[in-house]
């Protein structure tokens, strides 16, 4: 009896209270070393998880966001880290056979969208049949049971926006390459969860940033910027299309998202977003308040410069390299979905966000600079 109670008491209470139950999944993470890899990787390790990471190969060093992770003696003997690339079928094949995760997240792909009109192809391969090598390996090797798939989809793919704010049944409506890639991959995704049986989960994630953010990303452009302004710089910043609107949030509690979908009792898509939209215009106001100083724009179109209101000084321009083809305009993300069935909100306010972009740009371009 007393042994009964015991185990009663092991199973059902200890274990789901410690976290301990998670010491026994194996997550696979494809898109290991970028902004989002890094942050789900420091999630599922705080989880308990053995993670492994995929890797490309790259004639320089590209783990620089997880790097850390391997010298963490917390994660010692839990985390790894492997080359692999989504374009290439067998080795993903491989990898899934051998490591046979519970869970697998996809986060790979060529995610800059004004790139991907250089390079279409290279970008479908990637964000559009890379995806499918991930599926078919799975139903290749008999793992329609046994793994929890997330793909990585976007806001980018309502484009040309049909409804506002945007939901889980607001029409697509993709306005560059990447776009039309990812929304095969949303569609591939549920398609093998309806056909196959497989828990599969597309994330339809808003714009989500970090001070692990790309450089060449708007944001993390602009507090880059910004925090070598701080320190004394006579730069101007050229930036493309100001008025195109944003639902930012942090990628830190995205991540979160992700992590909560693959353990809900049902596989579905989600709407991540704040529910707040914010132009690029008031993203350089906001960052350069962060810093103290006040902006003020003068000037239309191409002519648009935005000024220090006690310098007077010229802090940014427009240059229309920047621009797009076919730009995306108006994102604003509704999330109730998310609130409800996971119990998923975002912690951290656009202005937090700022604040945590700038602080850390300055420490880290004072260590540059310190080093040069
Ligand atoms: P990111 O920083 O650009 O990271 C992309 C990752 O994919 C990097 O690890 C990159 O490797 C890897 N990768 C690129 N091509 C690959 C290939 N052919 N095979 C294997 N790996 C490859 O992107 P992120 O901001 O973390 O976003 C994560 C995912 O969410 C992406 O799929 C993105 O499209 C999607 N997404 C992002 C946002 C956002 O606002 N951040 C919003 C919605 C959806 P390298 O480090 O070697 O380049
Ligand atoms: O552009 C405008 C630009 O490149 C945001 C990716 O993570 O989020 C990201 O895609 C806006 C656009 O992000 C510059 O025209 C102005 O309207 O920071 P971005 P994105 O295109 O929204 C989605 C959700 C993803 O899925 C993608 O993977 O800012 N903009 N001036 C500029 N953009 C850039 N990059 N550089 C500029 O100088």
């Amino acid at each position: 009896m007393f042994i009964q109670l015991f185990f009663y008491l092991f199973v059902f209470i200890l274990i789901p209270i410690s976290g301990f139950a998670n010491d026994y999944k194996t997550a696979l993470i494809f898109g290991a070393t970028g902004q989002d890899g890094a942050y789900l990787i420091e999630f599922l390790l705080e989880k308990g998880y053995t993670v492994h990471g995929v890797k490309r190969k790259s004639s320089s060093f590209n783990t620089g966001r997880i790097d850390r992770f391997y010298e963490h003696p917390a994660y010692k003997n839990r985390f790894f880290i492997h080359y692999g690339d989504l374009t290439d079928s067998l080795a993903v094949l491989h990898l899934i056979q051998k490591i046979q995760p519970q869970e697998i997240y996809n986060l790979a792909a060529q995610s800059h969208v004004k790139v991907s009109f250089d390079l279409p192809g290279y970008t479908a391969q990637t964000d559009a049949l890379g995806t499918l090598n991930i599926l078919e390996a799975i139903r290749s090797l008999n793992q329609q049971n046994c793994v929890k798939f997330y793909q990585a989809s976007t806001s980018e793919m309502y484009g040309l926006v049909q409804q506002i704010p945007q939901t889980e049944d607001t029409p697509f409506y993709p306005r560059s390459p990447y776009a039309v890639s990812k929304l095969f991959s949303h569609w591939i995704t549920k398609n093998y969860r309806e056909a196959y049986g497989i828990f599969c989960c597309s994330g339809i994630l808003f714009n989500h940033e970090s001070p692990l953010r790309g450089e060449t990303f708007v944001t993390r452009k602009i507090t880059r910027f910004v925090a070598k302004k701080f320190l004394g710089s006579d730069d101007v910043l050229y930036l493309g299309n100001l008025h195109a609107k944003r639902d930012w949030g942090y990628a830190k509690d995205y991540v979160e998202a992700m992590w909560l979908m693959l353990q809900h009792d049902q596989a579905d898509d989600y709407v991540i977003a704040t529910g707040q939209t914010t132009s690029v215009k008031d993203f350089v106001d906001l960052a350069f308040q962060e810093i103290g100083v006040q902006v003020y724009w003068e000037g239309q179109g191409l002519d648009e410069v935005a000024k220090d209101s006690s310098t007077h000084q010229v802090l940014v321009r427009i240059d229309p390299r920047y621009f797009r083809p076919t730009e995306v305009e108006f994102l604003l993300g509704d999330a109730s979905k998310a609130n409800k069935v996971l119990g998923w909100k975002p912690k951290t306010t656009l202005k937090q966000l700022v604040q945590i972009m700038v602080q850390n740009d300055i420490e880290l371009e004072r260590k540059v600079s310190k080093s040069s």
